[in-house]
């Protein structure tokens, strides 16, 4: 019997008001089935606005070191449960333990910068122009807060957006991924174990389309903040626009890794080798593009071929196992459709490029670490966000042209250079259009207490991680105390 969960609203476990439930598969042996959850809609997003709104009216004033420690002690609840819960976040997404334990640190670090944030949350305050006058900048919470998450960081991500929330005055509705809902489940779980107030905290299940779009439109909630897709992005910052919603986006990327001649090659092929195939590519951060120096290129290009095919599938559970499946079908074709789009455009492709379905592989969606040679700048595969282990690799004369083909895409999240010459790592340093650069270092592995995030269509100039995240989630309040006893007019009283 597949475990049953529900949504929790209102400061109650709860079905759907419809009744209608959905399914969530393991993506590596779909046979095994994680939950059966709630398939909410409006009428749930209604409920759980209504209660957040409550919420809101008391928590707002509790002193904000009062609401972390409750961080913390989320942090200490996360700590006991983070072996059993990875290996859920693995059963329910696929990838690796490993990979799970470091999305799940990532969740607890984020609770520890926000138990002690919650003691700075610091403003500046000017003097005033003016005598016997004072004037105190504060900040404060914006109200309730609709968060909406992907899959492939079921942990981290919820709680980049979570926890600062909550410990900024905020009141939460929640909608994760309906991929990864059981993971979760157990955060909301968590947060109410270490006493945040029931009702400030909601969890409602579903669709983007049935449940995403009506706390998108809900004049009930105050800010949006997502991480996704391009297009989802823009259709969530349009009807925001509407109702003039704060809203935070974090979306696509197609980051690069740039290897110049003069490159420790071993360590660059360690940094691709994980960037790319790391979350079988299913990072916002994922190297999806390499760009080579045409001295070291060939040699390069035979390292990496000979690595990539020592990549072991399977489930990620298994000690074994270097690269998981992907998170559905949908998923899975659609990395194969840009594996023909790739061939048709003229790139070459030297390994991968196909179903990987023997033996126990045939029950899960896997899919061949792939590399393309010979990308021309401008391709499709070279250009748009595929989102699986398909890497795509370019040839440069210097690193003028390395830097303006990693500029030349609507994206600019992460990057990374390979060089041991420090005039061209800061000139990269510099140039580099992008959120997030790497010297020497692959392009994923953001640290947690650093803002995270990117340029052009990657977002809309939020970042969070860090104290950066608390500007999403407050709004700046000044009061002027004028304690002279008579009417004072600045720039008019103080005019040269
Ligand atoms: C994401 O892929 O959306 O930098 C987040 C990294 C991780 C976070 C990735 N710490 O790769």
């Amino acid at each position: 019997m597949a475990d049953r969960y529900l949504n929790f609203i209102d400061g109650e476990w709860c079905e759907a008001a419809s009744g209608k439930t959905f399914e969530n598969r393991n993506p590596a042996n779909w046979d095994e089935v994680i939950g059966v959850f709630p398939l909410s809609g409006r009428e749930d997003v209604d409920r759980a606005v209504k209660s957040a709104r409550e919420a809101f009216r008391e928590w707002r004033l509790v002193p904000a070191p009062q609401r972390g420690r409750i961080m913390r002690k989320v942090a200490d609840i996360m700590i006991e449960r983070k072996e059993e819960i990875a290996r859920l976040m693995t059963r329910e997404m696929g990838k690796v333990l490993l990979e799970t334990r470091g999305d799940f640190q990532e969740g607890i670090d984020t609770a520890v910068y926000a138990t002690g944030y919650s003691r700075m949350l610091f403003a500046e305050n000017p003097p005033s122009e003016l005598p016997d006058k004072m004037g105190i900048v504060t900040r404060v919470p914006i109200g309730v807060v609709g968060v909406i998450t992907p899959w492939n960081f079921p942990m981290a991500i919820p709680t980049w957006k979570i926890f600062p929330a909550l410990v900024s005055g905020n009141t939460v509705v929640f909608k994760p991924a309906s991929d990864t809902p059981a993971t979760a489940t157990k955060l909301v779980e968590i947060l109410l174990e270490a006493g945040v107030p029931p009702k400030a905290i909601n969890l409602v299940h579903g669709t983007g389309s049935t449940v995403g779009v009506p706390m998108v439109e809900h004049p009930g909630i105050d800010v949006i903040t997502f991480t996704g897709s391009v297009p989802v992005g823009r259709s969530i910052a349009e009807a925001c626009g509407r109702t003039l919603k704060r809203v935070s986006l974090e979306l696509g990327g197609k980051n690069a890794q740039i290897v110049l001649n003069d490159a420790n090659l071993d360590l660059a092929l360690e940094g691709v080798l994980w960037g790319a195939f790391g979350t079988t590519g299913q990072r916002c951060t994922a190297t999806s593009r390499l760009i080579l120096q045409e001295g070291i290129h060939d040699r390069f290009v035979d390292m990496l071929v000979e690595a990539t095919k020592k990549l072991k599938l399977g489930d990620g559970l298994l000690p074994s196992t270097d690269v998981g499946p992907l998170i559905n079908e949908k998923a899975r074709e659609k990395v194969h459709r840009y594996v023909q789009i790739g061939k048709d455009e003229g790139a070459r492709l030297i390994t991968g490029g196909e179903f990987a379905t023997d033996g126990e592989l045939s029950r899960g969606w896997f899919y061949k670490p792939t590399i393309f040679v010979d990308v021309k700048p401008g391709m499709r595969i070279e250009q748009e966000e595929i989102f699986g282990p398909v890497l795509s690799v370019i040839k440069v004369k210097d690193l003028d042209e390395a830097i303006a083909v990693l500029n030349d895409t609507e994206y600019g999240l992460s990057s990374s250079i390979y060089t041991q010459d420090v005039n061209a790592a800061f000139r990269a340093m510099r140039d580099i259009e992008a959120g997030i650069t790497y010297v020497n270092g692959p392009t994923i592995g953001a640290e947690a207490h650093f803002p995270f995030g990117g340029v052009k269509n990657t977002g809309n100039g939020h970042r969070e991680g860090g104290w950066t995240a608390y500007d999403i989630f407050t709004e700046w309040k000044v009061v002027y105390v004028d304690y002279s006893g008579k009417l004072q007019r600045a720039q008019i009283d103080n005019a040269e």
